[in-house]
């Protein structure tokens, strides 16, 4: 017998796996194998339709699924049961498509919502009350070598959500290898079963057949029971049927009708069956739950190489960007030249040479006739030029992103599923240049801090915050190294009176602080916005963390699961 299971903690358990299961399948991918795929749907349908249900209510009445090939006679055999007609039986075959159950109302009523019968689909199934007994549902499944792809389907299902399984073969089909097939998930999921071999020739031929199947239920490993019982094998003659022809005489099959008249009869009995399928159930689940969780760490392994490679390009990028940017002269000369016709004009120039005592009064003077200043052109040009530094960077990195991942397996479907992934986000030139705004704001906020304890320029600076953060702003850009040939002319010299003009207002050291500040923000604007672009890339790919946890949970939660027999 089988131990009976804690209750609560096998609800409990079969909640987390179900939970588990539903998770999984929410992490399959337009990547994933067919296989791959098949194996999370079993896992998610039969810890939800068959488990979870049963560990809730094992006095759910239990369900006997008649399962084998075409012809064997398990019309025959549910007519046998019913004492009527229940089933149709027939030379052509296959006769059933699809799945009769013999169950009162009362109980078809319970296990179709939420129940193991709510997972086939309410037209595949003829529902017969006349013969049924309170307690027991008997399904005749669609044959299971059949050659209609959906009634093969429905006798799967009906494998995972059974309590007893009745498999019924004849003399002539009992080594035929698909109905070999079903039996192994049968056995690796560990339903409860046992045998009828139909249609035996009359003689010892009986005998030896018999004990050639027997013979073949051992060496596949099946020929104990769950509950360490030796299956039963129930052999029927050839012409063991009724005078009506749709049923078997019931002698013949005496063993089978005991057993079910005993699970009728005994609520008790009923309930052991319902904990040894649950049990078994749930121990023939971890080969499935292991394979899922292998699945998970190969999915984690495919997912962290694809983010290695687009975080190795874009990080790339960012530090050409970052290097071209340290190297200067990303400013077009135009641009440079503007601020420069400013700060080397005349009167700033006199300034200059006139030394820094004097001049700070005659700068207050030309910050506050800042109108002038081309601020807002230079500003303009500034942010310009480089968020069109930026998109051909992030361009570059997507284009070769997208490159490496349609050269793997597991990154192919996604960049063919994704073209915009080949570019630049669209909008990158929009959110870059709204960035480089914000950022030359931030510049203005240092520029009028830093003047704020110098009176003088305080008083001028309420014009001038724009025109200081530019300066800055060249500053950070407009400096002389690596700078070579014509473009020394005249970026050095705009950049040599630019430092001049900021010493002469803020000092140099709170100059030096503030290119310093400004150029380690540019560095992470430029951050933000390339972790942006790479981001879509990242979107694709499912958390390799993730799914390792989720790998390692599922592990966890079967290997939690009791043993199944004592
Ligand atoms: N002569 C003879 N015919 C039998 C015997 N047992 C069953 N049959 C017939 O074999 C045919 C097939 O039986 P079914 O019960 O319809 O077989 P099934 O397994 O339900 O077949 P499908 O619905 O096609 O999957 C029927 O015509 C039965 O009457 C038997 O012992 N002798
Ligand atoms: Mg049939």
């Amino acid at each position: 017998m089988t131990q009976p299971v804690d209750r609560p903690d096998v609800v409990a358990l079969v909640e987390r796996l179900v939970a588990l299961a539903r998770q999984r399948e929410a992490l399959i991918g337009p990547n994933d194998s067919a296989p791959v795929r098949e194996r999370a749907r079993e896992l998610a349908q039969h810890t939800s339709s068959y488990l979870l249900p049963r560990a809730r209510d094992l006095d759910a009445p239990v369900l006997v699924v008649l399962l084998g090939p075409t012809g064997a006679g398990k019309s025959t055999l549910l007519n046998t049961i019913s004492g009527g007609p229940a089933s149709e039986t027939g030379v052509l075959r296959p006769t059933t498509r699809d799945a009769v159950v013999l169950a009162t109302a009362e109980d078809v009523r319970r296990v179709r919502q939420g129940g193991p019968l709510g997972a086939l689909p309410e037209a595949r199934l003829r529902i017969v009350s006349r013969g049924a007994r309170t307690g027991l549902i008997v399904v005749d499944a669609p044959d299971v070598d059949s050659v209609e792809r959906d009634n093969r389907a429905l006798a799967d299902v009906l494998v995972e959500v059974a309590d007893l399984c009745v498999f019924v073969t004849t003399a002539s089909r009992y080594a035929d290898q698909v109905p070999w097939d079903v039996l192994g998930r049968v056995a690796e999921r560990r339903l409860p079963f046992l045998v009828v071999i139909n249609r035996l020739p009359a003689g010892p031929d009986a005998a030896a057949i018999l004990s050639d199947a027997r013979a073949r239920f051992v060496e596949r490993g099946m020929a104990v029971a769950t509950d360490g019982r030796q299956i039963s094998l129930i052999g029927v003659s050839e012409g063991d049927l009724e005078t009506d022809g749709y049923r078997l005489r019931p002698g013949s099959v005496r063993p089978l009708l005991d057993r079910l008249d005993a699970l009728v009869a005994d609520r008790a009995a009923r309930r052991a069956l319902a904990e040894e399928a649950l049990a078994g159930a749930l121990a023939g689940l971890a080969p499935l739950t292991h394979s899922v969780a292998d699945d998970l760490d190969h999915q984690a392994i495919d997912a962290d190489a694809l983010r290695r490679v687009a975080a190795g390009e874009y990080s790339h990028e960012l530090s050409l960007l970052i290097e071209r940017l340290q190297r200067g002269g990303i400013l077009r000369d135009e641009v440079v030249r503007q601020w420069h016709s400013f700060v080397g004009a005349d009167q700033v120039t006199r300034m200059f040479s006139s030394g820094i005592g004097r001049a700070r009064g005659a700068l207050m003077a030309l910050f506050r006739g800042m109108p002038q200043a081309p601020a807002a052109a230079v500003q303009k040009g500034a942010t310009d030029d480089l968020t069109a530094l930026v998109v051909a960077h992030a361009h570059d990195a997507a284009r070769r992103a997208a490159a490496n991942w349609s050269a793997t397996p597991s990154g192919a479907p996604l960049v063919s599923a994704d073209a915009a992934l080949w570019t630049a986000a669209p909008d990158l030139a929009e959110r870059t240049r709204l960035a480089l705004d914000a950022w030359i704001r931030d510049i203005g906020a240092d520029v009028a801090e830093a003047g704020a304890d110098k009176r003088p320029v305080a008083r001028g600076l309420s014009l001038g915050v724009n025109a200081g953060a530019v300066t800055i702003m060249l500053g950070v850009f407009a400096h002389t190294g690596g700078l070579t040939g014509a473009e020394m002319g005249v970026a050095a010299a705009t950049a040599f009176l630019n430092q001049k003009l900021l010493n002469a207002l803020f000092g140099e050291a709170a100059v030096i602080e503030m290119v310093e500040r400004a150029r380690w923000r540019l560095r992470e604007t430029l951050l933000g916005l390339m972790d942006a672009e790479r981001a879509r890339f990242d979107a694709l790919v499912p958390d390799g963390a993730q799914l390792r946890d989720l790998a390692g949970r599922l592990r966890a939660a079967v290997d939690d699961a009791p043993p199944p027999s004592g």
